[in-house]
C-alpha cells in the first residue's frame, strides 16, 4: 500500500532571518526548551485539551503561533500552567512535525481546508449497509483524503443485521483494503470489538463517517467508560443530555495501546486541496491500468488506457465509473 512522506505546510516552514537580520541567532529559535510534550486529545472554540504525562490539561495557542492550528492528534509543546486543574489553562508553543495529516474541504469548491486529524496511521471509513444507505461516493473520497494524507484506510461496515454486505464487497472486497463487517448482536456479545481491534493495536486511527452510521457506538465498544472519562469531561452535552460530536475526540486504547479517533459526521468530503492527478492513488485496482495513458492523463478523457485495460477484464467496469464520477464532479465543482 503506498505511502507518502512527511506532509509539510506552507506554515510549517519557520521564516528565518536573513543574513542582514538585526536579531541574534539565539533568539531564533523558539526559547521554550523547558516545555512539556504532549498531544491534543480534542478542540472545543480555542480550547485545546492535551494529555501530558497522563494528566488532561487545558490549553490555548500561544500567540507566537500566529495562524496556525494545532488539530486533534498534533503532539505540541505546553508552557505555564501545566496543573491540570480546574479554571487553569496552558499555552501551546509549538506544533511538532505532523506525520500525516487527513483534510477535507465543506465542498469541492470550498476554498476552506479544515483539517480532521493529524498523526493518523490509519483512516477507518465506516458505513452503514443500511439506515443510512451507503454511499460508494463518500467511500471513494474517504479513501482518496486517505491516501494523500498518508493513512491507511480501513473499511468498516456496520447494521450488517439490516443488510447484507454483498454488494459493497463486490466493489471494495478485492482492493487489498482490510474490510471489517459488524451487526448488532455482534456489537452486544463483544465480537464486533473484538474484530476491529485487530487492526487497530499500536495505532492511531480516525473514525470517519456520515452521521448514524454508528461511529460513535463503535468507539464506544473499543474503549472502556473510566478511559473514556479521560477526555470525556470535556464534551458537549446537548440540550437532551445527549452526547453529540462536535469535534474530533482521541480516547486512548488499553493493551497494545493505540488511540481512536472519533470525528463528527462528514455529508460529503470536499477534496478541493488534492490534486486530481493524486485521485488515482485511492484506486489500487486501476492504477496499473494507468501505465498505457498518454503523459499528464488525466484519466477521463478519451485516450485514457484504462478503459480498454478494464474491458480485457483486469478490474470491475463499476470502479472505473466511481473514479471517473469522482473525477467530473470534482472538475464541476460539484458537492456531493
Ligand atoms: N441496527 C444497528 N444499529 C446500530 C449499529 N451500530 C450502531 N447502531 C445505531 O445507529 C445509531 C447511530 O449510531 P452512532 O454511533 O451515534 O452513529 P455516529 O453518528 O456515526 O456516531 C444509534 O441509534 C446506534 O444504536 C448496528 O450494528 N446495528
Ligand atoms: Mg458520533
Ligand atoms: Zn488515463
Amino acid at each position: 500500500m503506498r505511502r507518502y512522506g512527511k506532509h509539510t505546510d506552507e506554515d510549517d516552514i519557520r521564516t528565518r532571518p536573513g543574513r542582514r537580520g538585526t536579531r541574534p541567532r539565539t533568539n531564533i529559535r523558539p526559547k521554550h526548551e523547558d516545555a512539556a510534550e504532549g498531544m491534543v486529545l480534542t478542540v472545543d472554540r480555542g480550547r485545546l485539551t492535551c494529555l501530558v504525562d497522563g494528566r488532561t490539561i487545558v490549553a490555548m495557542k500561544a500567540r507566537e503561533l500566529g495562524r496556525k492550528a494545532a488539530v486533534v492528534g498534533d503532539r505540541v509543546a505546553l508552557v505555564g500552567d501545566l496543573s491540570g486543574m480546574k479554571d487553569t489553562l496552558a499555552r501551546i508553543v509549538r506544533i511538532e512535525e505532523r506525520s500525516s495529516l487527513l483534510r477535507r474541504t465543506a465542498d469541492d469548491d470550498d476554498p476552506y481546508e479544515r483539517v480532521v486529524v493529524a498523526n493518523a496511521d490509519q483512516l477507518a471509513i465506516v458505513t452503514a449497509l443500511a439506515d443510512p444507505e451507503p454511499r460508494p461516493r463518500l467511500i471513494d473520497r474517504c479513501l482518496v483524503a486517505a491516501y494523500d494524507g498518508g493513512l491507511e484506510p480501513l473499511l468498516v461496515m456496520t447494521k450488517s443485521d439490516l443488510a447484507p454486505p454483498d454488494k459493497l464487497l463486490e466493489l471494495y472486497g478485492d482492493l487489498d483494503i482490510p474490510h471489517v463487517v459488524t451487526s448488532r448482536d455482534e456489537l452486544e456479545n463483544g465480537d464486533a470489538a473484538d474484530r476491529v481491534r485487530e487492526h487497530l493495536d499500536g495505532k492511531i486511527t480516525a473514525f470517519v463517517g456520515h452521521s448514524g452510521v454508528g461511529k460513535t457506538t463503535l468507539v464506544n465498544a473499543l474503549v472502556p467508560e473510566d478511559r473514556r472519562r479521560l477526555t470525556g469531561h470535556v464534551n458537549v452535552v446537548t440540550g437532551r443530555g445527549r452526547h453529540t460530536t462536535t469535534s474530533a475526540l482521541a480516547l486512548p486504547l488499553t493493551g497494545a495501546g493505540g488511540w481512536v479517533v472519533d470525528t463528527p459526521g462528514v455529508r460529503s468530503f470536499g477534496l478541493a486541496h488534492i490534486d486530481p492527478s493524486r485521485v488515482i492513488h485511492a484506486f489500487p485496482d486501476l492504477e496499473p491500468g494507468t501505465e498505457g495513458c498518454p503523459r499528464a492523463c488525466s484519466h477521463d478523457e478519451p485516450d485514457c488506457a484504462l478503459d480498454a485495460w478494464v474491458a480485457e477484464g483486469h478490474a470491475d467496469p463499476a470502479r472505473l465509473y466511481s473514479l471517473r464520477r469522482l473525477l467530473s464532479t470534482r472538475e464541476r465543482k460539484e458537492g456531493d
